[in-house]
């Protein structure tokens, strides 16, 4: 993306005081599961760092890619999250700091219901599932991951957004002082991205809270973010502390930084390249060194369920 280069807590220690601190709130709100579940694919239990909370109750979605998903490793150890540094391995290396909880985010704008929410007030009502997706970034390398988390519509519902909002906007916290990446001036912080409403409400687009049945590793966005399956992964937004319903299309990080190069829509199309690279290809994250490239799909492969939003609108344009 970089457009210029700047310089233990166990289940049963969990007691109704805990409840107000840390962590032990939000697998309160979600249900918290003591025994292991069983990894499949590339997510080895070894390599699950064990301040990561199990979160219970997770149902398997229908909506689930079957490719293998990466592992463990891979999904918290390749991370874009410049305010923890611009380089892969930097979210990983510098966002032990980062405290995800507690936490709230507000809910403003065109809505009926609106306030500053605890992140356990906005989980309580949403059974979590388990949603395998493919995951396209930007800069052509892509990943399968098994996010946890919920529909973001079922959420939006809950505020009723009045006619006036067409948009939904998101907002990452502003914290300098935990994310070292937002001393610098390399993006306008703090991150924002917005959704149309029919994105937004899309059965696809999810909030996630975990990935490989475990609560998000700080790096991938802890403790809320945004999933888009058939977007670039620069839409996702990470660790949200507001979320505005809007009559008009909301600034978004990227287009504000480079126009050119990121667009508001972002729906992976291969036929549109980067200015600076191709996008008919991507690398998958694991693959071994040296395998061929594997061609990118309209949509990230998701064409079939969300190519009907976008009838009309010409996407060599809006890119
Ligand atoms: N707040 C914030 N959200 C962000 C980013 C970021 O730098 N800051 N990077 C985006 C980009 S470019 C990508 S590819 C994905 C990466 O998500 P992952 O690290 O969980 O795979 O997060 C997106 N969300
Ligand atoms: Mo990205």
């Amino acid at each position: 993306m970089l457009t210029r280069r700047p310089d233990a807590i166990r289940p049963s220690e969990i007691t109704p005081e805990s409840v107000f601190h840390g962590r032990r709130h939000l697998l309160a709100a979600a249900g918290f599961a003591g025994a292991g579940l069983l990894l499949g694919r590339g997510g080895r239990a070894e390599d699950i760092p064990k301040d990561l909370r199990r979160l219970a109750g997770v149902r398997k979605s229908p909506l689930s890619s079957t490719e293998a998903a990466n592992s463990f490793e891979d999904i918290s150890h390749y991370n874009n999250f410049y305010e923890f540094g611009l380089d892969k391995s930097d979210p990983a290396d510098y966002s032990a700091g980062f405290r995800p909880r507690p936490w709230t985010v507000t809910i403003d704008g065109e809505a009926a219901v609106k306030g500053r929410f605890t992140l356990e007030d906005i989980l309580k009502p949403h059974p979590l599932e388990e949603r395998i997706y493919r995951f396209r970034c930007v800069e052509a390398w892509s990943m399968v991951i098994p996010w946890v988390g919920f529909p973001l519509g079922d959420l939006i519902r809950r505020f009723r957004p009045t006619s006036q909002a067409k948009y939904v906007a998101f907002e990452t916290v502003l914290r300098p002082a935990e994310m070292p990446g937002q001393r610098s001036p390399v993006l306008d912080w703090p991150y924002v991205e917005g959704l149309s409403m029919a994105e937004a409400m899309h059965p696809l687009t999810i909030l996630a809270v975990g990935v490989y049945g475990v609560e998000l590793p700080n790096q991938n966005g802890a403790p809320l973010r945004l999933v888009v399956p058939w977007k670039y992964g620069f839409k996702g937004i990470k660790s949200i502390v507001r979320i505005s319903f809007t009559a008009r299309q909301p600034r978004t990080t990227w287009s504000t930084s480079a126009p050119d190069e990121y667009g508001f829509l972002a729906n992976v199309n291969p036929k549109v390249d980067h200015p600076r690279w191709s996008q008919a290809t991507e690398r998958r994250i694991g693959s071994p060194l040296f395998s061929p490239k594997q061609p990118t799909l309209p949509f990230n492969g998701y064409a079939a369920q969300v190519a009907s939003l976008y009838t009309g609108v010409d996407l060599v344009r809006n890119f």
